[in-house]
C-alpha cells in the first residue's frame, strides 16, 4: 500500500489507463486478455500493473476464467475524467487520484520535495489513513469522502496569507451548495456547515525559506456519501441530505472552478471584494460567541470580520481582535 512517504504510483500512465479500464467496467470482471489486446501490452504487463495497483490500496479481485474486477468504483476518482471536465487554467491543471494514503498533505509535501508536481496540482485519495485537522487534531476521512490536497504559490505578503483560509472556505460553501436544498454557512475561520453540522474542513499548511512562504498546500476533506455514523458527532455528509449518492467527481469539479473563480478574485482584488460573501455566509456573526485559544477563551458579540481576517469581539473590556481560536456561539 502507498503511504505518504512511500510514494511511487503518479505519472505512470499505463497504470492510469488500467485503472480507468477497470474502472469503466462498473463492478464487472474484464479478462486479461481483453485488456491486453486493447491496450496493446502483454497479458504479463496488464498482471504487474494489476499487482502495483493493488499495492497501492486498489480493491482489485482477480478470478482465473473471468478475469479483474475493481471494487468499490463510486469512491475512485479517474484523474483523466477530472481534467478533461475542468475549464480552470490552474486549478487541477495536474490531478493525481491515489487509494490509501496517510494524509494528502503529507503526500503533496514528499511530491513537492521529489519536484514531481507545481503549482495547481491536486492529490485526491480515496481514504486517509491519518488525516489531519489544525492543531494536531485528527480528520476521519473514510472512503465515500473527498480528501484533496492542492497546491499553490500565491505571491502574497507574509501578513495576508491568513486570509486564505477565509477564502477557499468562501468556495467550499459555494461549490457545495450547488448540491444542496439550504445554502452552506461558514464557521470561521475555515469550516463549512450544513445545517447546524460541519460538512466540510480546510488545513493549510505554508513551507518556504524565511524570506518568504514558497508553497501553500490547502488540504480540504468533504464528507460526502458517508454515513453519519462514521464521522464524528459534530459532522454531517451530503449523504445526509441527498439521495440518491452525489458522484464524487461532479462534487471535486464544482469545488475546484469555485475555488479559481474566488483564488482570482481575491488575488485581483483582495479580500475587500469577498468580505460580502464571507459575511453573509458567517453564521456567528452577530451572535454572542466563545473563543476558545488554547486555555485562553475570549467572549462577548462577533461584531465584525475585519481585512485582516480577523474575528472582532466585543467584550466586556473592549473590542478584542482574534487571529486563532475555535468559535462556538453561546
Ligand atoms: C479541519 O481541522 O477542519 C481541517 C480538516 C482538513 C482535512 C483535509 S482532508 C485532505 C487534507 N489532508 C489532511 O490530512 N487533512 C486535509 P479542525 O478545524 O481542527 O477540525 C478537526 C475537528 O473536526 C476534529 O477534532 C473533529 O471534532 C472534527 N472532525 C474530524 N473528522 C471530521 C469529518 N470527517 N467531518 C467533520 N468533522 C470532523
Amino acid at each position: 500500500m502507498v503511504l505518504s512517504n512511500n510514494f511511487s504510483g503518479s505519472g505512470n500512465k499505463m497504470r492510469d489507463t488500467i485503472l480507468k479500464e477497470l474502472w469503466q467496467y462498473k463492478g464487472e470482471y474484464v479478462s486479461g486478455n481483453e485488456l491486453a489486446a486493447k491496450l496493446g501490452i502483454s497479458r504479463v504487463a496488464v498482471w504487474k500493473h494489476i499487482e502495483a495497483l493493488k499495492e497501492e490500496g486498489y480493491d482489485i479481485r482477480g478470478v482465473s476464467g473471468k478475469g479483474y474486477c475493481l471494487q468499490n468504483t463510486d469512491n475512485i476518482i479517474i484523474s483523466s475524467e477530472i481534467t478533461g471536465r475542468l475549464k480552470n487554467r490552474l486549478i487541477g491543471n495536474q490531478v493525481i487520484s491515489l487509494s490509501k494514503v496517510d494524509s494528502t498533505n503529507q503526500v503533496c509535501k514528499q511530491m513537492i520535495k521529489n519536484k514531481q508536481i507545481s503549482e495547481g496540482a491536486v492529490i485526491v485519495a480515496a481514504e486517509q489513513l491519518n488525516g489531519k485537522g489544525r492543531l494536531g487534531r485528527k480528520w476521519d476521512s473514510p472512503s465515500g469522502g473527498l480528501w484533496f490536497s492542492l497546491l499553490l504559490s500565491p505571491a502574497l505578503p507574509v501578513s495576508e496569507l491568513p486570509l486564505l483560509s477565509l477564502v477557499f472556505s468562501i468556495a467550499v460553501s459555494h461549490g457545495l451548495s450547488k448540491f444542496t436544498q439550504v445554502p452552506c454557512q461558514i464557521k470561521w475561520p475555515n469550516d463549512v456547515y450544513l445545517d447546524g453540522k460541519k460538512i466540510a474542513g480546510i488545513l493549510l499548511e505554508l513551507s518556504g525559506e524565511l524570506d518568504g512562504i514558497e508553497n501553500v498546500i490547502v488540504g480540504i476533506g468533504i464528507n460526502v456519501n458517508i454515513n453519519p455514523n462514521h464521522l464524528p458527532e459534530i459532522a454531517t455528509s451530503l449523504y445526509e441530505h441527498s439521495t440518491p449518492k452525489i458522484n464524487l467527481a461532479d462534487v471535486l469539479v464544482e469545488v475546484l472552478q469555485e475555488i479559481e473563480k474566488v483564488y482570482n478574485e481575491f488575488l485581483a482584488n483582495g479580500f475587500s471584494s469577498l468580505s460580502d460573501r464571507f459575511q453573509s455566509a458567517c453564521f456567528h456573526l452577530g451572535k454572542e460567541v466563545q473563543v476558545q485559544q488554547g486555555l485562553k477563551k475570549v467572549c462577548g458579540i462577533n461584531i465584525d470580520i475585519d481585512e485582516m481576517g480577523r474575528l472582532v469581539v466585543q467584550t466586556a473590556d473592549g473590542i478584542v481582535r482574534v487571529s486563532t481560536g475555535d468559535v462556538s456561539i453561546i
